[in-house]
């Protein structure tokens, strides 16, 4: 049973030990996933204890290794906390570091290790990590246990936790710890949410644009298909376009919106207009204090320009922009935002043009993605491919070369996949099985493995979902 009392206790003592730290005048560092929610909740973190004066850093990491863990034990800290990583790591934590770190974290955790004293994990506190708990919320309620006027930083959870694909509620609304963050951000004027069509970029995306870029849920013969839209729109007699611009989703009135959704309908094939209509309704998060037509103002679009960032080596703009930083940083990340979006569909465009990549067996697609997707578009370019209606009752699972000697490994469960499987648990066991380390969520898990490794490694993953 989920004690979100218990959890909050636990972020009382942990920021009192902080704090004790910080008045000793002890050097910190947080250390944190490049991801939406990893940014957010670093950032969190970090503002919670830079507003008391701490001597702070923040760096973030594509994921943790025992390298990285032997590098960041010898680096000048006293003290370490690690947000959205590490539980799959604790025992080289421990080790490595002595009692000189804390973890604060929602992904699975090994049964033998959620009692470790150093962390804080949702799944500890009977609190499912993969829907109602992400580490931007977590994050979140450490700061609000360092100090009740950090408030202000609980709309940046809503970011975390809907980037982090946990609107798992009734029509795609937050629960558990997300849903408390959510409502300290309403209480402080910070959120308003309501009810409408999530299509993609809704604030700031061209109508035809946002219709097309939408992938959840797959609509065949509209997404990805941006010029048909727009013609279908035109040939309506929608007005697309305002004086000189585009016009965006959320200036529409209720009935252009009805409207629009009658163009879409009939332009999807093979299926069932209403069901999609259905999906494609839901709960919006919008921030009223941010510049409409910026890629803030939703926080579904917030977390993708978050991603944006972490996936390409621009993660200092992200928590800057995540901190306060209104002006250069979200100009510079804007552009970021634009080239991760052309560099995710070429690398689309690149493994539909060699479909031998693809391998079925099974249940199971497999993906060699080396030398086409790199590593960091992996995570992304996995989801996408998982969600279409070709694959989506596969789990996939796609490779790429992380460097000379290993694999990078990302893996999703298809949404109409009947069959239990959590892919946490199957991600850490197959990579252990081969000598690499991997894990994560139910519905979505990663891993590193050594590439000469491979061919082993799809064999236990194949053989356990032929089980
Ligand atoms: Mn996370």
């Amino acid at each position: 049973l989920a004690d979100f009392e218990a959890l909050l206790e636990k972020f009382r003592q942990l920021a009192g030990d902080v704090l004790n730290l910080v008045s000793l005048g002890k050097k910190i560092l947080i250390v944190t996933h490049i991801d939406a929610d990893g940014l957010v909740s670093g950032s969190v973190a970090f503002g919670a204890l830079a507003r008391r004066k701490a001597d702070v850093a923040v760096r973030t990491v594509p994921d943790l290794d025992e390298r990285t863990i032997a590098e960041i034990a010898t680096a000048p800290y006293d003290f370490v906390i690690f947000t959205d990583l590490a539980s799959s790591l604790l025992r080289e934590l421990e080790s490595a570091m002595g009692g000189r770190y804390a973890v604060i974290d929602h992904h699975q955790i090994p049964e033998g290790d959620r009692d470790l004293p150093q962390v804080v994990n949702a799944w500890r506190y009977g609190i499912d990590g993969g829907s109602d708990a992400c580490s931007s919320s977590m994050s979140y309620f450490f700061a609000k246990a360092v100090d009740s006027s950090n408030r202000d930083l609980s709309y940046l959870a809503v970011v975390g936790a809907l980037a982090d694909r946990q609107d798992s509620g009734e029509g795609r609304s937050l629960t558990g710890l997300n849903k408390m963050a959510a409502d300290d951000a309403k209480t402080a004027g910070l959120l308003l949410e309501s009810k409408d069509l999530l299509f993609t970029g809704r604030e700031t995306r061209p109508v035809h644009d946002a219709v097309a870029l939408t992938s959840t849920p797959y609509m065949e013969g509209v997404t990805g298909n941006r010029d048909a839209v727009l013609s279908a729109l035109i040939q309506a007699g929608f007005r697309v376009r305002e004086t000189g611009r585009w016009r965006t989703f959320s200036e529409l009135s209720e009935d252009e919106k009805r409207s629009l959704v009658e163009v879409v309908a009939s332009m999807i094939t093979g299926g069932d207009g209403a069901k999609w209509l259905s999906e494609l309704v839901g709960e919006t998060y919008t921030f009223p204090a941010e510049d409409p037509f910026t890629s803030l103002r939703d926080a579904r679009e917030f977390g993708t320009f978050l991603n944006a960032c972490g996936r390409s080596g621009a993660t200092a703009i992200g928590m800057s922009v995540c901190l306060g930083d209104r002006g250069p940083a979200l100009a510079e990340g804007m552009k970021v935002l634009s080239d991760y979006r052309s560099n995710i569909s070429k690398a689309l465009q690149g493994l539909s043009a060699e479909p031998a990549r693809l391998e079925v067996r099974g249940r199971l697609l497999l993906v060699r993605a080396e030398d086409i997707v790199s590593e960091s578009l992996l995570g992304p370019v996995t989801s996408i491919m998982s969600s279409a209606p070709e694959h989506k009752d596969k789990v996939l699972v796609a490779r790429t070369r992380a460097n000379e000697s290993d694999f990078k490994i990302s893996s999703r469960v298809g949404d109409s996949f009947t069959g239990d499987v959590n892919l946490g648990h199957l991600m850490g066991e197959a990579a252990q099985s081969v000598g690499g380390v991997g894990g994560g969520h139910n519905m979505a898990a990663g891993a590193k493995i050594p590439a000469r490794a491979a061919d082993a490694f799809f064999k236990f993953v194949a053989d356990r979902l032929a089980q």
